[in-house]
């Protein structure tokens, strides 16, 4: 069954998806309605489909950005357009299948019981999940875990949760990075700083082959470089002076636990 919502939409950034976009978008559609999509100045046409898709489905909209700007920048957008059409929280999603539709009504479930709280996947992987991006998580973990002082974020890199859509563009605005792969661990940490409570729910997250239209724009040297910096900045930021303050929203953070976690 699919649930209509006023307040809680699905946002979906896509680059150059290819024909998993409308699969995803489709998957998203029969759990929750609206589906934004926010097309990043892709050039493969993969939206064609999903903007005719969107001519006779009303839940559907898809935002067409003319250049490519990241997927931080790509989610702002989509956050912007979201809050000035009245929606207080935004769940966002990959748009080639990694993320498990079946999750986002426990999500947003999760989101309406606690609308000042960011609500976080924590990855569960199958056996297909590339070694090395396992092994690349465990270091982003435990410099995140550093920058906010302990726990609240268990996998700074999985993109599938819920933002309460006015405090993530607060943050955001706040700097000009967490504009491209940054965004997700510049967000939950700048949200953490600015005293926002996490819930962390396990997700399945699928890494699809090439057979099943599988893709990635991840680039180990820019990405991983873009990573460094972002973890130079966040420590940076947070010993200079940010640090008394972290402390304290630290010490008032309540620990949330939720029952229809699965
Ligand atoms: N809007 C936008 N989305 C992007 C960009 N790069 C990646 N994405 C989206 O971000 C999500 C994650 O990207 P992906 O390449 O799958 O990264 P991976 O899952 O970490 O390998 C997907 O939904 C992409 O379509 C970009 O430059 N702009
Ligand atoms: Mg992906």
């Amino acid at each position: 069954m699919t649930t209509t919502s006023a307040t809680h939409l699905v946002l979906m950034p896509s680059y150059n998806t290819g024909p998993r976009l409308l699969a995803t978008v489709r998957e998203a559609l029969a759990i929750w309605r609206p589906v934004w999509v926010v097309v990043d100045g892709s050039t493969d046409e993969s939206h064609a489909a999903v903007e005719q898709l969107a001519r006779s489905e009303p839940g559907l909209r898809v935002i067409v950005r003319p250049r490519n700007g990241g997927k931080g920048s790509a989610v702002l957008a989509g956050a912007e357009e979201a809050v000035a059409a009245g929606f207080t929280h935004g769940l966002v999603m990959d748009a080639d299948g990694q993320h498990p539709a079946g999750r986002i009504a426990d999500l947003m479930a999760a989101s309406a019981a606690a609308p000042a709280t960011l609500i976080l996947g924590r990855p569960v992987f199958g056996p297909e999940a590339p070694l090395v991006r396992l092994q690349g998580r465990k270091l982003s973990v435990a410099l995140v875990r550093f920058e906010i002082l302990g726990a609240g974020i268990d996998d700074p890199l999985f993109g599938f949760r819920v933002y309460p859509l006015t405090p993530l563009r607060r943050v955001l605005q706040s700097t000009g990075g967490g504009r491209h792969y940054d965004f997700d661990a510049e967000a939950a940490v700048r949200l953490v700083w600015a005293g926002t409570p996490t819930l962390n729910l396990p997700a399945q997250c699928r890494y699809l082959s090439a057979a099943e239209g599988g893709i990635s724009h991840f680039r180990y040297v820019r990405d991983n470089v873009r990573m460094v910096w972002l973890h130079t900045r966040l420590i940076a930021t947070l010993l200079v002076w940010r640090w008394p303050q972290v402390r304290r929203s630290r010490l008032a953070r309540p620990v949330l636990s939720c029952d229809v976690c699965s």
